[in-house]
């Protein structure tokens, strides 16, 4: 989005955008620290500068890449039943919203009082608050740009009606246990006694199933780890050769996660400003988990934070589910 688009979007009558504290130190901390780790590793939300986003975009629409798919088939098949539990009017609020796509079905189809996109991706957030503007006028939107793996503060004031938390995607996956555990309570605080959350989840199956969705014939899913390398070059004054790193993911079946690394094809040293990171041949950066849960292994987290599982939807192939939580 250019500076005239960003104007434009930001004098949009009925769409507002509020910033929420989001460091420009962490980046340059975090990747420091995670690359002084015995196992080096980078937090995944660090994927998501503009061209991260739009690699993320291209990966839903992959054919390898069920999860989109199979949720988006979900959501068309139980639709009714998803407004039923979460009530017309109120307001929706969407962490890791992207560019709001499965959020369309449920707008139309719950017309809330408002609708809360939070995302740390700027150009994500904005170029989605352009496109709903345009296709649903009459909505109030209220986009926040903050990171929802820190307390974040929504803006909540004069928002009528019930408060829905929609997590989509599987984005809960990235978490570990303990991470997802802490997201829920939180969210679970901000919704109040008589709120309901959404959460879409990625369910266990065929390893070669999963294989594939993170090791696409395209090369998308390798370009989008591989981008984190270049962010950094951008960035923090990197020198990454991307070249001498190679995308690798697979499935970690005891853990019951994919995991994605970067990996370094040769022994080098890599300078990012004034520090310098050895890599022996074959090391790997670790750069992003995604848990596959059961349905039960799932309610029992959830349940642990506070919520009770009221209603779980699973797409017709059985390959994703979307849990309706409740304050229990
Ligand atoms: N909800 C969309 C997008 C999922 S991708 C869908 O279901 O398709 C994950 C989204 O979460 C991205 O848009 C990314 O920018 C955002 N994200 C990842 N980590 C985040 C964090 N810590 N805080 C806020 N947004 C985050
Ligand atoms: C956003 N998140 C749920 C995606 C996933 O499947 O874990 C990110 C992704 N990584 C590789 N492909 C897609």
């Amino acid at each position: 989005m250019d500076g005239d688009q960003r104007r434009q979007a930001a004098g949009l009558g009925r769409t507002r955008f509020f910033e929420s504290f989001v460091p420009t130190g962490s980046f340059r901390e975090d990747v420091i620290a995670g690359l002084s780790l015995p196992q080096k590793s980078l937090p995944p939300k660090y994927f998501y500068d503009a061209n991260g986003s739009r690699l993320f975009e291209a990966i839903c629409r992959l054919r390898e890449y069920y999860p989109t798919r199979s949720e988006l088939a979900l959501m068309r098949a139980h639709l009714p039943a998803i407004a039923r539990f979460a009530g017309r009017g109120s307001t929706l609020i969407e962490y890791g919203s992207g560019e709001s796509l499965k959020s369309r079905l449920l707008i139309r189809a719950l017309r809330p009082a408002a609708y809360v996109p939070v995302d740390i991706s700027e150009e994500a957030l904005q170029g989605a608050a352009l496109r709903l503007r345009r296709e649903f006028p009459w909505l109030e939107i209220r986009a926040v740009h903050g990171d929802f793996s820190r307390p974040l503060k929504v803006p909540m004031t004069e928002l009528r009606g019930r408060r829905v938390v929609y997590f989509p995607g599987s984005t809960i996956g990235n978490f570990t246990t303990e991470e997802a555990h802490a997201f829920l309570r939180m969210t679970r605080g901000q919704l109040g006694p008589k709120g309901a959350m959404l959460v879409g989840v990625d369910l266990k199956k065929d390893a070669n199933l999963l294989h594939a969705a993170y090791n696409d014939a395209k090369g998308i899913t390798a370009a989008f780890n591989l981008n984190l390398l270049a962010r950094i070059n951008r960035e923090l004054r990197g020198r990454f050769d991307l070249r001498r790193f190679r995308h690798y993911a697979f499935y970690n079946a005891p853990l019951g996660r994919i995991e994605m690394h970067l990996v370094s094809l040769v022994r080098q040293r890599v300078d990012i400003g004034a520090y310098r990171f050895a890599f022996d041949a074959g090391e790997s950066i670790h750069t992003e988990n995604s848990y596959k849960y059961s349905i039960e292994d799932f309610q029992a987290l959830a349940g642990s934070a506070g919520f009770r599982g009221a209603k779980v939807w699973r797409d017709p192939k059985g390959l994703f589910s979307l849990h309706g939580l409740i304050a229990a």
